[in-house]
């Protein structure tokens, strides 16, 4: 706040919360630009503590005066998340939340972008929260009865307090890992290669996908000869898709080298789309990679003895395309899944999840064994401890400075 009255210093104090028009003067008095001042006092702001925003007209020039200027006044440059980090650790959101504040910024497509916005929302970290709970409540139970050796246990305690640990934490631990799949493809997105005998409609099938004609299509077998990759999404998963040099051998050293580039970008892909021509048996096999997906493309010229293994399309006619978008999504991820409640997005919190479920796991093998229980308090303290490090909470110094570094400057 004494920057904001130091910069504006003839205008009248800037109420909280309003957006004030104001000059903002240099250290001789001269106006430096004009614009908005926004004074946010603590604990209701992004960090939760006092924050000043001014919204300059923002040339390079102007900008960097500006900037100079608050600078000799004390400021200095935020290093990279550093606003989203004090928001943490200030209690203004958990861990998994800021994560999703870089989530919001990365995410390529709008279904991402919901599924961020809900995380944002604080429903996974809120979730995680009421695991801990639970895992509380059952390892309370076990330390009591440590603490008390003495005391006859009845051995129906200890069928309880399992059957809890299998009903209310390692199921939907486990059904939360399974959305992972689904969740990290979300954002992480997935490349997939179109492989096939040359002339069978590859690069089509790639101009269809991706809704403009991006690779050349003709008659005349090995036109493609690079590697032709087009970014496009199906069901709101981002995909790379990669169109290649039919595979055959030849005597032509570029096309070598575009078969040699087609068989390395299959290796690569998540998903491999091979693509046969259903008026020429001899592109049926394929020889050299194994496919995800057998697409039998022309079906307008031959439409009989197709074999099994193959999804019937016509590029030309588009007959297919809708299926083949959902079998590409459902190959990806369960994509049912997308809409409703949390996802797991990240690979940091999937590997956190599985190592709780083994400590859960550890120590379910010891809680019917009196002289063994200590062990069982122990390996769900560390599952409590694990799932905090999702959101924040215990020893976690390391682990901000690890999700922080990933962060851009300004957030
Ligand atoms: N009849 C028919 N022709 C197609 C179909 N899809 C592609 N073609 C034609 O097949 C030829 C080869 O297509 P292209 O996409 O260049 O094949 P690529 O060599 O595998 O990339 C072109 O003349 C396309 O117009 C289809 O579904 N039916
Ligand atoms: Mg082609």
């Amino acid at each position: 706040m004494s920057v904001l009255e130091a910069i504006a210093a003839s205008q009248r104090k800037v109420a909280p919360r309003v957006a004030q028009l104001s000059s903002w003067l240099d250290e001789d008095g001269d106006v430096l630009d004009q614009g908005l001042s926004l004074y946010f006092p603590s604990p209701y702001s992004y960090t939760g503590e006092d924050v000043v925003e001014l919204q300059g007209h923002g040339g390079p020039v102007m900008l960097r005066a500006l900037l100079s200027r608050v600078f000799q006044l004390g400021c200095r440059p935020a290093e990279p998340g550093e606003f989203t980090r004090r928001a943490v650790e200030n209690g203004k959101i958990d861990l998994s939340q800021a994560e999703a504040v870089a989530a919001c910024i990365d995410a390529a497509t709008v279904r991402a972008g919901k599924q961020a916005q809900r995380q944002l929302q604080g429903a996974f970290g809120q979730y995680i929260e009421v695991l801990m709970q639970k895992l509380t409540g059952l390892v309370a139970h076990v330390e009591a009865s440590l603490d008390f050796p003495e005391e006859e246990i009845p051995a129906l305690f200890f069928d309880q307090i399992a059957n809890q640990m299998r009903d209310e934490l390692i199921q939907p631990i486990e059904q939360l890992l399974a959305t992972a799949k689904l969740g990290e493809r979300l954002f992480d997105g997935a490349t997939v290669a179109i492989v096939g005998a040359p002339n069978v409609g590859k690069s089509s099938l790639l101009n269809a996908l991706a809704g403009r004609d991006r690779a050349i299509v003709s008659d005349v077998p090995g036109t493609t000869r690079d590697v032709l990759e087009v970014d496009f999404e199906v069901h709101g998963i981002p995909i790379r898709l990669a169109d290649t040099a039919g595979l055959r051998l030849s005597d032509d050293a570029i096309e070598q080298e575009g078969v040699r580039r087609a068989e390395q970008a299959a290796m690569q892909a998540d998903v491999i789309m091979f693509v046969a021509d259903a008026s020429r048996p001899d592109t049926w096999e394929t020889p050299v990679v194994h496919a995800d997906i057998y697409l039998m493309n022309k079906t307008d010229l031959k439409q009989d003895v197709i074999p099994e293994r193959f999804f019937s399309l016509c590029v030309k006619s588009g007959d297919g395309l809708d299926e083949l978008k959902d079998r590409l999504a459902n190959q990806l991820g369960d994509i049912s899944l997308a809409d409703e409640g949390v996802l797991v997005t990240r690979q940091r919190h999937r590997t956190i999840l599985l190592d709780t479920i083994t400590h859960l796991k550890c120590g379910l093998l010891t809680v019917y064994s009196e002289e063994k229980l200590d062990l069982t308090a122990m390996e769900w303290r560390r599952a409590w401890s694990l799932l905090g490090g999702i959101i924040g909470i215990g020893d976690v110094e390391h682990i901000l400075d690890h999700v922080f570094s990933e962060f851009c400057i300004g957030k």
